[in-house]
């Protein structure tokens, strides 16, 4: 009863978003709609908590702990992708050495920092009436966007058919408030935001990576490939990722296994001795998101630009994330493949958002 309580307000609050708001999907090309799921759609479907961030837990900085990590010695490549608009042009690189962490960030690692710091991520914060006019604060539940299939085939051009506002999800409950992540331990921790995953990483005396250290670690030295493992999608017959097989949204075939987030490790590592960096779960990088970055992007260690600008979304911060997730196949999402971007509101979370950390050397 509470549950489906709950469950009607969240609907109401989403319709109550939607209907003050231009549709999502307006205004984009056709590679761009069929490029990302949530990510487009984000600030204008799901509840943005730009006023949440005010309440952030203050988390002093931790000491660095090597063990779990992999030193990636420092090198130039070619950045970027042909196929994607905002992955051009391709440019010469030079990152230095830095460590990485082996497998994203799993809830077991993220519950011990949320144990020693009291802190709660932006999906358990309440919501700011302010930032809501006209929706009553009785309606305003925390929570968190959760993929759910559809029925039947739908069109591909309206994410929230398979997006919905789930009051209560977090990532203690995963699929809203009567889930846990119990027997989860070691799967990769979701509904985190941009601030949940730079807080994490500072009090573990780490960082989130820069756009540039991602992708010179998910090439694993390989160079540029159609995918970070390689250039067939199904080496030896085997999927070697966890991403979306079947129709999407409505039938996911499960081949590799998994319809949501797989334990980390489950797929082959790369060259570096780095796990799903390919699909599983989004992973957010430190640099903010403008599409004409690579035209501008200075050769050392680049850090992103000082701003950011998604011209689909242009009141909305957003900053790079990587590697795609378990909903992205070459039907839909397609910016799993090697060298693409992916880009996220930073106050918003999602059940196929997730990320892990990087320190210096
Ligand atoms: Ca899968
Ligand atoms: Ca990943």
């Amino acid at each position: 009863m509470f549950i489906q309580k709950m469950k009607n307000s969240g609907v109401w609050l989403l319709a109550g978003i939607i209907a003050g708001m231009s549709g999502c999907q307006s205004g984009q090309t056709a590679e761009q709609k069929t490029a990302d799921s949530l990510a487009l759609c984000v600030s204008q479907g799901m509840p943005s908590r730009a006023a949440a961030i005010a309440g952030a837990t203050k988390v002093e900085a931790g000491k660095l702990d090597t063990a779990g990590m992999v030193l990636i010695k420092g090198g130039g490549f070619l950045m970027g992708a042909d196929e994607f608009p905002d992955s051009r042009p391709m440019h010469q690189v030079v990152v230095s050495d830095f460590y990485m962490d082996r497998h994203e960030v799993t809830n077991a690692q993220y519950a011990e920092f949320v144990k020693a710091t009291g802190y709660k991520t932006v999906a358990e914060r309440p919501l700011n009436p302010a930032d809501y006019p006209g929706v009553p604060a009785d309606k305003l539940v925390p929570g968190s966007a959760v993929f759910t299939p559809t029925a039947t085939k739908v069109s591909l051009q309206n994410p929230l058919a398979w997006w919905t506002y789930e009051p209560g999800a977090s990532w203690q409950h995963p699929e809203g408030a009567g889930s846990s992540i119990k027997g989860r331990e070691n799967h990769p921790v979701i509904h985190i935001s941009y601030e949940d995953a730079a807080a994490y990483a500072r009090w573990a005396g780490k960082r989130l990576p820069t756009e540039a250290e991602w992708e010179f670690a998910a090439q694993g030295g390989k160079g540029n490939q159609t995918y970070y493992w390689g250039n067939e999608l199904k080496p030896g017959n085997k999927w070697v990722a966890n991403i979306y097989q079947g129709s999407f949204p409505d039938n996911n075939t499960k081949e590799d296994g998994y319809a949501a987030a797989a334990p980390v490790m489950t797929f082959p590592p790369n060259a570096y001795g780095l796990y799903d960096m390919d699909g599983n779960v989004w992973e957010w990088c430190e640099d903010f998101y403008r599409p004409d970055y690579y035209s501008k992007s200075p050769k050392e260690n680049p850090t992103g630009p000082s701003d950011s600008y998604d011209p689909d979304e242009p009141g909305a911060v957003k900053r790079v994330q990587r590697g795609g997730s378990f909903l992205c196949s070459d039907q839909y999402c397609i910016r799993y493949k090697a060298g693409s971007r992916g880009k996220g509101e930073v106050t918003s979370g999602s059940n196929n958002l997730g990320f892990r950390c990087v320190a210096s050397r």
